[in-house]
């Protein structure tokens, strides 16, 4: 079993090492109270036990994961001629995938071909018809939604070309994994969901009416958060998401569609953003509606974007759980690995950091 490594890519107990020795229990307090230092009321313990409960750091790969073995061949080459095909490039998580694809491919001396879809699933798929016609030795794909992408990564493998999807996946019943794509390298979003929810549970004391802004419809990232999430709070008896919508991972909307939801329940004390931007819009929703994000609502998010690790120091965001975009090394050690014949297990787990009031001061500057 082969795992990714990004380097700077470090567990969440090593995160507490770095961030200034061992974590006592009060440290531990302290960072359940939130950057305010006013500890919420909680729970009792049997009503939530996501409030004491500790961060789970990453999940582990399964040892059963199986091995690629029917996807496309590819030739071993001192350098390899590659195709990106990016969803977009309005966040600072595809801003950082795309230099790390880019500065990585230039280091190794390949060639590569970069396209953004600009946001638009029509664009993506006529994207990757116009990649797979310039046959490229490899396509690495980060793909909009889960369905919508998967029946071009069959085209691709039907015209000879392997496909190394990266930070989303596609639907497996429609595109086989290890036979229509060599591999998915991404994050484990089910566990990114949950760790926010531990994260939202300390933030609230375990008593919460959640409004959830929702990744793009259709995706990974936003059905698994999503589930994460659920099943965890699913444990505390007075944790709710009461409204929840599509804001597409955007700043723009995540605020747009705050301000709407902000309205109609004007009673939540909290919301769970999918990924930083959305949770940013928000924040500035609030901010227009007179209230004080981090007091008046606790907020909870994932990417550890530089605006968002920002944010949680400055006490306005409790909690940004990492999702790593710096896909460039592991990416192209996975391609060498399998042109090599080695065996590349069809599914490679990501690991991701997160960022609390302990440790968000520190890592803003490293932050992308
Ligand atoms: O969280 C978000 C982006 O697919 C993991 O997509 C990625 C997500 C990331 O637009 O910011």
């Amino acid at each position: 079993m082969r795992l990714a490594n990004y380097g700077l890519a470090v567990t969440a107990a090593a995160v507490l090492v770095l961030s200034g020795g061992c974590a006592s229990a009060q440290d531990e307090k302290a960072a359940d109270a939130g950057p305010s230092g006013a500890a919420p009321s909680s729970a009792p313990a049997s009503d939530c036990p996501l409030v004491s409960a500790e961060d789970p750091g990453n999940s582990k790969a399964p040892a059963d994961t199986p091995v690629s073995k029917g996807a496309p061949k590819l030739e071993k080459k001192d350098s390899y001629n590659i195709a990106f095909s990016q969803i977009t490039s309005d966040n600072p998580f595809r801003l950082a995938e795309t230099k790390s694809m880019k500065a990585e491919a230039e280091k190794r001396g390949w060639k590569i071909t970069v396209t953004d879809a600009g946001g638009k699933e029509d664009k993506q798929i006529q994207d990757m018809k116009t990649l797979i016609n310039q046959k490229p030795d490899a396509i690495f794909l980060a793909p909009n939604t889960e369905k919508g992408l998967a029946p071009v990564v069959k085209q691709a493998a039907g015209a000879g070309i392997p496909v190394f999807l990266v930070d989303r996946t596609v639907d497996p019943s429609i595109a086989k994994p290890g036979e229509d794509f060599v591999t998915t390298i991404a994050s484990d979003f089910i566990q990114e969901g949950k760790r926010a929810a531990i994260a939202m549970a300390k933030a609230t004391g375990g008593k919460a009416k959640i409004i959830e802004l929702e990744g793009t419809t259709g995706s990974s990232p936003a059905i698994d958060r999503k589930k994460g999430f659920a099943d965890a709070i699913s444990a505390c008896k007075d944790m709710h998401v009461v409204i929840s919508q599509d804001a597409d991972f955007s700043r723009e909307k995540g605020q747009s569609v705050a301000e709407t939801l902000l309205q109609s329940q004007a009673d939540a004390t909290a919301i769970y953003g999918h990924n930083d931007e959305m949770a940013l819009g928000a924040i500035n929703a609030l901010k227009a509606a007179g209230k004080t994000p981090g007091q008046d609502v606790k907020l909870v998010s994932i990417d550890g974007n530089k605006d968002a690790v920002t944010a949680v120091a400055a006490g306005e965001l409790f909690t940004s759980v990492e999702c790593n975009p710096r896909f460039g090394p592991v990416a192209y050690d996975t391609l060498e690995s399998y042109a090599a014949g080695k065996d590349v297990p069809v599914k490679i787990v990501s690991t991701d950091r997160l960022f609390d009031s302990i440790n968000a001061k520190e890592n803003i500057d490293q932050a992308y």
